[in-house]
């Protein structure tokens, strides 16, 4: 996390508390105001309080919407590391009461009287008493039995997530942590494994592997990383610890150290899966090898037993094949190497195509936001942005009218809009920018927008936003309607769910897939690590049933640009190839399919 988005949690955080204390509702907006506003700054504050020391306060008052409080506990945080005002609020609210805002259907004045009149101090505490005796939540002022359901799945839900953290947080954190332990002297390799170096939407845990000449500098070193909370344990070959997780909670590391020799076998096998590596010891096991995480070994079975695999006789470890490089041990059992992101059941061993998504092919940015609804930057530094990063075609999708609170567009500043955009692609030729929308899928599957309009507009990318839980017939219809509709090109993030936060639509895929499929409509992977919506599992049976898939970042901000990855790594554990990608067409394929779909 950047300091910028270190301070505005925090003052999110401080926000929720005073609105938990029921006093200063005005001070928890303005806080709020200023979180939102520093995790959309483009400059870095920290640069400013560091290189300007003697007058950094009014260099960040000069940057607009942040006043005399925002700048001086923005000085406070990046000089001393914390700030005063969230101490002091943290020991009148816990923590533990904050997080109850986490579930959706609980608001500010719902906590409060489940905290100040029920001593319920948690999540596990609600989950106790949904248990016990829910009916006594349901006789709260505000609450009622439909919204105590409504908790009780969204708890429910994130019992069986918990502990596990998004993608989005866990990869640069192990990212740094890597970083950390390279520079250690004598280090020979250190890289990601498990779940997190195949890309899962979220972990459990952090897993790193090294080899090092000097194995104790790295475990020294690994004891000293920054932000370690607990050694859980501390052996030769493997040490584990609890660090403080980037945005809140904590999260498990565990290093192991290995033989530069077992480097490859070691690798592979703590990458896992575990159902991967089943089916690479059977393959191993059936060309009559053994494969474990030290090398893939000549096998020798004890003598008296016969050939036959599976027989019962007892196999040794015999010569070292191959053991120092995870491509020569694919190699050796007549495998191409299969990418991290397709180590799992669903793929099994299965030959991995070789045109594979990759970040590189992805050219065209087919959903974005600018500040005309809830995005950050302007239509024209919107596209700049967009061309620096080398991107030929640009889709800008605004908000529909129902989105409200996100600034949606009503029909006549929509037409202005389409005016402004067409205005600029003119002026801009190095870019080909499409005049589209985000239209929200209403709740009954009709569009946000009369089709007179949706017809002038290049793109149209249609998304549900709210009423996301609908009983799962319902949901279907209201998708299939949208993927149906001549005038939609794309369905934005399908299901709304949030990552470990919230669960979504739950539509019948299958249906949903086949029309997309017949219609020729493609489905998104929204690319933003909270959502990562289709999941892989969505994205791969989509990929089965025909269709055609984008990634999509829906910026809002410069930096949003960057989590494209975390769609593309979805995409790969979907197995989805450069040709059924869309963002990797050429601007005339693109612009073709545009409009061929509507005929
Ligand atoms: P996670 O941490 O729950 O997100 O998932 P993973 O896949 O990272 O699992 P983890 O951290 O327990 O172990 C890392 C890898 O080590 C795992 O993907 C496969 C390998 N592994 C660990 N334990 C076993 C085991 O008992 N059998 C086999 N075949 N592989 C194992
Ligand atoms: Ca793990
Ligand atoms: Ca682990
Ligand atoms: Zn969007």
């Amino acid at each position: 996390m950047s300091t910028n988005q270190k301070i505005s949690a925090l003052l999110s955080h401080l926000a929720a508390g005073i609105d938990l204390l029921g006093k200063g509702s005005f001070r928890a907006s303005g806080h709020r105001r200023a979180a939102r506003l520093l995790n959309g700054l483009e400059l870095d504050v920290a640069d400013i309080v560091n290189n300007h020391p003697e007058d950094a306060q009014q260099r960040l008052e000069q940057i607009e919407g942040i006043g005399k409080g925002t700048a001086k506990r923005i000085v406070e945080y990046v000089t001393t590391g914390s700030l005063a005002e969230h101490q002091k609020m943290l020991e009148q609210v816990p923590a533990s009461v904050i997080e109850l805002l986490e579930i959706p259907g609980l608001g500010p004045a719902a906590v409060r009287t489940l905290w100040r009149e029920m001593q319920i101090e948690s999540i596990d505490d609600l989950k106790r008493q949904l248990d016990t005796d829910a009916d006594a939540l349901a006789s709260l002022p505000r609450l009622g039995k439909a919204s105590v359901e409504k908790i009780r799945r969204a708890v429910d839900f994130r019992t069986k997530t918990s502990g596990r953290i998004q993608l989005g947080r866990a990869l640069p954190f192990g990212e740094q942590l890597r970083e950390e332990l390279r520079e250690v002297p004598g280090v020979l390799q250190v890289e990601l494994a498990g779940s997190l170096r195949r890309g899962r939407d979220a972990i459990g845990d952090v897993d790193l592997l090294a080899c090092c000449a000097d194995p104790e500098a790295l475990r020294s070193r690994f004891r000293e990383l920054p932000g370690i909370a607990d050694l859980l344990s501390d052996g030769d070959s493997k040490l584990s610890a609890r660090f403080d997780a980037p945005g809140g909670g904590g999260v498990q590391v565990d290093l192991r150290i290995v033989p530069r020799e077992s480097w490859g076998a070691a690798l592979m096998y703590f990458t896992g899966s575990q159902d991967h590596n089943i089916a690479m010891r059977g393959r191993a096991s059936r060309r009559g090898m053994l494969l474990n995480e030290y090398g893939l070994f000549e096998r020798r079975v004890a003598e008296q037993q016969g050939e036959d695999e599976g027989s019962g006789g007892k196999a040794e470890a015999g010569d070292l094949v191959v053991g120092d490089s995870e491509t020569a041990i694919f190699e050796a059992l007549d495998l191409e190497p299969i990418p991290p992101e397709l180590r799992e059941e669903a793929h099994g061993l299965e030959p991995v195509p070789d045109d594979l998504v990759t970040l590189e092919d992805i050219d065209a940015e087919l959903h974005s936001h600018t500040t005309e609804s809830d995005g950050r930057l302007e239509l024209e530094e919107l596209a700049r942005h967009a061309i620096e990063l080398g991107l030929h075609t640009l889709a800008i999708t605004d908000h529909s009218q129902s989105s409200a609170l996100a600034g949606g567009l009503e029909p006549d500043r929509l037409r202005r809009h389409i005016d402004a955009i067409r205005e600029l692609d003119e002026r801009i030729p190095e870019l080909q920018l499409l005049a589209g929308s985000e239209v929200d899928i209403l709740p009954d599957g009709s569009l946000d927008y009369e089709d007179e309009l949706l017809v002038q507009l290049d793109v149209v990318v249609a998304s549900p936003h709210a009423a996301l839980d609908q009983p799962p017939d319902v949901a279907t219809e209201r998708l299939l309607a949208a993927i149906r509709h001549p005038l939609v090109h794309i369905v934005g993030h399908p299901t709304g769910r949030i990552v470990g936060r919230r669960r979504g639509l739950e539509p019948d895929m299958t249906k949903l897939v086949q029309a997309a499929a017949e219609c020729d409509t493609v489905l998104e992977i929204n690319a933003n690590p909270r959502r990562l919506d289709l999941r892989d599992s969505h994205a791969r049976a989509a990929l089965s049933a025909g269709c055609k898939l984008a990634i999509n970042t829906d910026a809002h901000s410069t930096r949003h640009f960057t989590l494209l990855r975390y769609g593309v790594l979805t995409a790969r554990r979907a197995g989805l190839t450069r040709k059924d990608c869309i963002n990797t067409w050429s601007p005339q394929q693109l612009r073709t399919w545009l409009e061929e779909k509507r005929r």
